[in-house]
């Protein structure tokens, strides 16, 4: 089973949309939806109005506690399948990818990240500001951490991974880079990037903040000290060919 884990923070207008297109995705794949919402609009009603038509949908709604990466830890704990993936809300990550992320497990990958960095990738014409921010971020993640190193992508919100992955490890729920803490504590031989394109967010509001860049470089300073340093893989970088094989 894959369980696909949605942090949600105000996106009742999303919900519907993005389960709808996560079911034609993954058509034929024993799967859950398990959302972990800390919203304080109508979405958790929606999201429960949904599942009426959806029954892979479980919700965890949390009233006393919020944060990106506490929220997408919990989703682990709660989550049944052999696969775990984590992607937003927001329609920013094309539900389709999970689709190609699952292909890339069975043939053999531990871990799958997406990327906009590869051939048949692309930003969704982010401005120059917003590429600014994010290539630093992901320059200083490398830096700190050599085990980001082969990874083109690896400070975004969608990928994949076997349970086995983070059965050993310490997961701290610091800031928003969930996957860069998956990617630095976890235990895993093969990685597989496969392209996608990274979409505009058309609704629903970004909560993205400047607090988030001091969490990430707190987060960074604390795994640099902690990370898996036995941890070897290797990358393997499928073309969309390779991605559309069989279809
Ligand atoms: N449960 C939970 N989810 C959150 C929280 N903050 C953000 N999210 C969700 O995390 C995902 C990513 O948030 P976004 O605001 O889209 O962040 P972003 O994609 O980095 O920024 P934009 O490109 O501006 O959209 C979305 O699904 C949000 O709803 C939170 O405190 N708790
Ligand atoms: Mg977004």
């Amino acid at each position: 089973m894959l369980s696909v884990v949605i942090p949600t923070f105000n996106e009742g207008k999303n919900i519907r949309n993005l389960v709808t297109q996560i079911d034609d995705a993954l058509k034929g794949i024993d799967y859950e939806i398990l959302f972990v919402d800390d919203s304080k609009d109508n979405t958790p009603e929606i999201i429960m109005e949904v599942a009426k038509d959806f029954p892979q949908i479980r919700m965890e709604h949390r009233t006393n506690e919020s944060g990106l990466a506490t929220a997408v830890l919990k989703g682990f704990r709660l989550a049944k399948g052999d696969y775990m993936a984590c992607m937003d809300a927001d329609l920013q990550h094309p539900p389709i990818v999970l689709k190609y992320m699952y292909k890339a497990m069975e043939a053999g990958a531990d871990f799958c990240i997406p990327s906009r960095l590869i051939p048949g990738g692309d930003d969704g014409g982010l401005n120059w500001y917003r590429k600014f921010v994010s290539g630093t971020a992901r320059k200083i993640g490398q830096i700190m951490l050599p085990c980001l190193r082969k990874i083109t992508d690896p400070t975004s919100g969608l990928f994949m991974f076997r349970r086995e992955v983070i059965e050993n490890a310490d997961l701290q729920p610091i800031g928003w880079k969930i996957m860069v803490e998956v990617l630095a504590m976890g235990t895993y031989a093969k990685v597989t990037e496969i392209p996608y394109k990274f979409q505009q967010r058309t609704e629903g509001e970004s909560k993205l903040s400047g607090k988030v860049t001091m969490e990430y470089l707190k987060q960074l300073v604390n795994l640099r000290k902690r990370y898996n340093k036995a941890n070897k893989y290797t990358v393997e970088t499928w073309t969309t060919e390779r991605m559309m094989q069989g279809e």
